[in-house]
């Protein structure tokens, strides 16, 4: 304890000890703990000390004292790390963590609901990501910013081009979201994305329907998660081709835009091919927002029936085109001019089929779509990603329905099960994980987006939750959610504006031309992917290391709204949860 009491006479200097190194080696959840939650923090390095204390931040008194577990070996990395568990502890107030022989840990709060801050700039994130409207600085601040791509005159291009609308035909595409740091428009992604924040409204809709971000229709009687989602909802309407119900794959510039400021360049804007997997995504999207939509039907006059109407449409387009891959370096040998922004080109359209019909099923209750149903419903359980999106149509068969579960009680008792069984997987091997998240259960977990991975475990453990009403799932997916604040390898909060230690040089265009030092905040960076594809330089290489807070780095620290979406479901169904659960 002698060391312990002089980091504590040298906590009331001014300025911490400058010895103690290294600095931010105790990770923690950087926005704080609940106050009954789990709460845990990790240290890394090679690790002496075997005990460590909270200590009140202001007053710089000890309030808790406890011992570090043994040293852990990262399955991940060459990182060790000891874990510091504070769960007994449960008084509200701002604290530190210390440890012998090293700086104090970061100033966090143990609160209720201390996790609504980021619930909320997450959800604003998308804000910032409109398209064609001016971000004014009510609702913007000091990211404030003029309208971005107007997309009014978008051309046909030559892949898309049909007897209706020859290539050069413009047609108008205005508002969504841009996808990510760079400045296109693309529906494979916009689908997952919107499937999810879709869902979180489904599965919380108190929650939504209090919940504000302070965005232009806040006060419009419709809750700002579902407003959020019709700026885009609107423009992907867009894109599909009235003539015959087949979705264009994106609305694009032919090459990426330089790191300015959206609505800069006045380049041509096209909308590309259209494809299967886009246009199964869309019908999904669609057929999901028509049920969500239709209780506002005052508010929205018609939106519901013109959602589902598309939604068919869409289906019937896919039911004549049903293997369309959207190939575009096949593309571009034939048609000009060529396009390299991103590409999104999945190949095998299962889980898309599966997505588009249980939604549809479950909108309409008709009994065509079944089929298309039961043939997909003994797959391989994963958690999605833009490719592969059946664990969004396998949620929404489960949840509360009139359509499908009552009338599929052995297939729902299975499908059920193996959710439960994946979720099980995914939390046994916490105990042995260096900082004691789900995160890490595997290498492979380290993907170009990996945040979005540890988001979608998250939501998988909540939906195990929703299925059980065991608390210990919940407890687990929040060790997901303390590793995208901090709890992680690289001691970065990977939420921008979030924890004394977020990432400040995302891949965003606008973060990098807007000549504000802090970058738009609530966006998710894509966080440690040792694939490394943009040959930025990386200090650390190892899967769950293989970060870099630099601009460069769209590998790395970009950010996307297939991420986003995913961390907004899972911070604000714990957010949801919390009372329940006894935080
Ligand atoms: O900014 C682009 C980012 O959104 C993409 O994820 C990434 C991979 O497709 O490409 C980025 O654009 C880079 C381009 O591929 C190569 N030239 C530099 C561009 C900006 O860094
Ligand atoms: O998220 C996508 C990732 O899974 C792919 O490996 C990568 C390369 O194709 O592209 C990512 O998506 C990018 C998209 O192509 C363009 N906008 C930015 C997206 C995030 O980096």
């Amino acid at each position: 304890m002698k060391h312990l009491a002089t980091i504590i006479i040298a906590l009331s200097s001014v300025a911490f000890a400058q010895d103690q190194q290294p600095v931010n080696a105790i990770r923690i959840d950087q926005e704080g703990y609940y106050t009954k939650a789990p709460k845990v923090a990790a240290v890394v390095g090679n690790i002496t000390a075997t005990s460590f204390a909270i200590i009140d931040a202001n007053r710089r008194d000890t309030v808790y004292r406890g011992k570090l577990s043994p040293q852990k070996q990262s399955s991940n990395s060459s990182l060790q790390t000891k874990l510091a568990d504070f769960s007994a502890f449960q008084k509200a107030g701002s604290f530190r963590l210390i440890i012998p022989g090293f700086a104090p840990s970061y100033i966090f709060r143990i609160a209720g609901q201390v996790h609504n801050g980021s619930a909320v700039a997450l959800l604003k994130g998308f804000y910032y990501q409109r398209v064609s409207m001016p971000l004014q600085q009510q609702y913007a601040g000091k990211w404030h910013r003029p309208a971005g791509h107007p997309d009014t005159e978008v051309l046909i291009h030559p892949s898309a081009a049909t007897e209706k609308r020859p290539a050069g035909t413009a047609i108008t595409s205005p508002g969504g979201w841009y996808d990510a740091g760079d400045y296109n428009k693309y529906i494979v992604n916009s689908g997952i994305t919107m499937g999810t924040l879709l869902s979180a409204y489904e599965d919380f809709p108190q929650y939504f329907n209090t919940l504000k971000t302070n965005i232009p229709e806040s006060r419009n009687n419709i809750p700002d998660l579902l407003d959020e989602a019709l700026y885009n909802l609107r423009w992907m309407l867009t894109m599909q081709d009235p003539n015959d119900g087949g979705v264009y794959n994106k609305c694009t510039n032919a090459a990426f835009d330089g790191m300015v400021m959206p609505g800069v360049t006045k380049l041509p804007r096209y909308v590309v091919q259209k494809g299967t997997a886009a246009t199964l995504d869309f019908a999904a999207v669609m057929a999901q927002a028509a049920r969500i939509c239709k209780p506002f039907n005052k508010q929205l006059p018609g939106l519901a029936d013109t959602c589902l109407a598309a939604a068919k449409q869409a289906w019937q387009w896919a039911l004549k085109n049903p293997d369309l891959v959207y190939d575009q370096d096949k593309m571009n040998t034939t048609h000009k001019p060529a396009v390299s922004t991103g590409g999104y080109g999945d190949r095998s359209f299962n889980d898309e089929w599966l997505w588009a019909a249980a939604e549809l099923l479950i909108t309409t209750g008709d009994e065509v779509y079944e089929s298309a149903v039961n043939k997909e419903l003994n797959s391989l359980l994963t958690i999605p990603s833009w490719a592969n999106v059946r664990m969004l149509g396998y949620y929404t068969l489960l949840r509360k329905n009139k359509t499908w579960l009552p009338r599929h009680t052995a297939e729902a008792a299975t499908l059920k099960e193996k959710i439960i069984k994946l979720a099980d997987w995914y939390i046994t091997a916490v105990g042995e994980n260096a900082f004691h998240t789900v995160m890490g259960r595997q290498k492979s977990d380290f993907v170009w987006g990996s945040s979005s991975v540890a988001a979608n475990q998250g939501i998988l453990l909540i939906n195990a939750f929703l299925l059980t009403k065991d608390k210990k799932y919940v407890h687990y997916a929040l060790t997901n959610l303390d590793y995208l604040l901090g709890r992680n390898a690289t001691g970065y909060s990977f939420v921008t504006g979030i924890g004394a230690y977020p990432v400040m040089h995302p891949h965003h265009r606008p973060s990098v031309a807007d000549g504000i030092v802090e970058p738009v905040p609530g966006l998710l960076s894509g966080g440690p992917n040792p694939g490394r594809q943009d040959r930025c330089k990386y200090e650390f290489i190892e899967p769950e290391t293989a970060f870099t807070d630099q601009d460069c780095s769209y590998a790395s620290n970009e950010i996307a709204i297939n991420w986003n979406a995913p961390a907004v479901y899972l911070f604000a169904a714990i957010e949801a949860l919390s009372k329940q659960v006894g935080y």
